[in-house]
């Protein structure tokens, strides 16, 4: 939908802050399921090569069989200064490693089929890239890059173009439960790129990919996504290419009071109403097929049946994540009280008085009873996070178990399904992930209620990277656990 210019979006998770920015849908270099391609099989204001096939739900650049090369490219160059674009993909492969990867561009031109990601070389422009295979062996894909080209480099493919990188992040995008995500905006020269891990569906689970300042980039551009594929392969699914463009919002003022300004809204709307007809016809020719996309929708039917315990696995994960963010947001609250806190107390320096010699000090002084109540609030979060520290070796020894009796049991157990001791240690997993949630939930309340007032006696960092390790403990179990299931339901093929 078009967010009006006068709207700034309150989305925080930005790299720039929220409510100085107004958003404006451009809907002519965008698009997304479903029904993203016509019947004809065009894509409305993009036109796409190579062996890229459009369908309603995506945009496939490439299928997953060897040397394949597509592409996608918007037809019509850039008439705004910033921009942030919303990228929606999926990259599935039946193999542990996958290739070659796909990549986002923003360049003066449109590519042609080429080398990189299937893309041409030496382009005037940004390039971002999610490289899947591992060219240079250092153990590092899949990996997410930007490289900005003025026209005359090179892409190094056999070193990942890690030299010429404008700054990257190590993240896993391969087949994922739902599609993963990546917001890229360009704003006043500075290149955000937020990642979504596609481990849920919830809005609010981008990280931070990277943040580069003083980038300089065309003018005018096209927006385009490229993929290839090599001696091993993936589908390169595309699902949504959203572009709005971005203004403050003196200049999101001056666009309001122009005319042509008024006829851009004017043709979206006529346009969002034909694309409407279009969809009412479709769904009266396919009831069938409407119905399930209906069905689609819901979260309860991405998964199967004997998927649910997973579900509720990334369901737990999902709730800890927020529970974390949480936990961080009211770490930088304390920390901006303590910094304050600080300055008052070096403010408010002993002064010899001329009266006796008593030292006054500022009027936020830290009483003794009060460091006492502070640090026993951080004997308690330690203790607490001991408890953690137990839980989760407890998971990883089930999880162990787990592999283990999963090859063993692996020729008695036809395809999948699961022995009656894996679902009982799966339910088990369940419960400690349970349990550790409820854990994290305690102990944000006790950072919460915690008499914290001043410097020094607050819950250290530490504390906090050991929570996120947990977190990553768990996942990595969880993983391990997964992967060696699907070792074991590999024997049957
Ligand atoms: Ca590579
Ligand atoms: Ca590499």
């Amino acid at each position: 939908m078009v967010t009006n210019a006068q709207n700034p979006t309150p989305n925080s998770s930005q790299g720039v802050a929220a409510g100085t920015i107004a958003r404006r849908f451009e809907y002519k270099y965008s698009f997304k399921s479903p029904y993203l391609a016509q019947k004809d099989g065009t894509v409305p204001f993009f036109e796409y090569s190579g062996n890229a096939i459009a369908s309603e739900e995506s945009v496939r650049i490439t299928p997953s069989l060897r040397s394949q090369k597509g592409m996608i490219w918007s037809r019509l160059v850039t008439s705004f200064d910033w921009w942030e674009v919303e990228l929606q993909f999926r990259v599935t492969g039946r193999g542990r490693i996958g290739a070659d990867g796909l990549a986002f561009w923003y360049t003066s031109t449109k590519g042609f089929e080429g080398p990189v990601f299937g893309s041409s070389d030496k382009w005037n422009g940004l390039g971002v890239f999610f490289d899947s295979f591992d060219n240079d062996n250092k153990h590092n894909n899949p990996y997410i890059m930007s490289m900005v080209n003025d026209g005359t480099k090179a892409y190094d493919h056999q070193k990942d173009g890690s030299t010429q990188q404008l700054a990257g992040c190590l993240r896993d995008f391969r087949n994922k439960p739902f599609p993963v995500r990546a917001k890229i905006e360009f704003f006043k020269n500075t290149l955000t790129v937020m990642f979504h891990n596609g481990m849920s569906n919830n809005e609010k689970e981008f990280e931070m990919c990277m943040r580069v300042e003083n980038v300089v980039l065309p003018k005018n551009g096209y927006f385009g996504i490229s993929a290839a594929t090599g001696g091993l392969a993936d589908d390169h699914d595309v699902l949504k290419l959203s572009v709005s463009s971005l203004r403050t919002l003196e200049d999101a003022k001056k666009l309001d009071d122009d005319p042509d300004s008024k006829k851009v809204l004017h043709d979206f709307e006529e346009y969002e109403k034909k694309l409407k007809e279009q969809k009412d016809q479709w769904r009266k020719d396919n009831p069938e097929e409407a119905a399930k996309k209906v069905a689609e929708d819901d979260w309860d039917n991405w998964f199967s049946e004997q998927d649910k315990e997973l579900q509720q696995i990334y369901q737990g994960q999902s709730a800890m994540r927020e529970v974390m963010t949480d936990l961080h947001r009211k770490m930088d609250e304390i920390i901006t009280r303590q910094e304050r806190t600080l300055q008052l107390v070096s403010q408010g320096k002993p002064q010899q008085g001329g009266g006796g010699g008593q030292p006054q000090i500022g009027v936020d002084t830290i009483r003794r009873d009060e460091v006492n109540a502070v640090l026993a609030n951080q004997k308690e979060i330690v203790s607490a996070s001991r408890d953690i520290k137990n839980l989760v070796s407890d998971i990883h020894g089930k999880t162990g178990q787990l592999l283990s009796r999963g090859t063993g049991s692996a020729q008695q157990v036809a395809g999948g399904g699961g022995s009656y001791q894996d679902q009982q240690a799966l339910r088990d997993i369940r419960d400690s992930v349970n349990n550790l949630k409820k854990e994290f939930s305690q102990t944000a309340q006790k950072i919460a209620s915690s008499p914290c007032p001043n410097s020094g006696g607050c819950v250290s960092t530490t504390v906090l990277v050991a929570l996120l390790g947990v977190q990553l403990f768990i996942l990595i179990s969880f993983m391990m656990y997964r992967d060696g299931k699907e070792k074991a339901a590999k024997k049957y093929y």
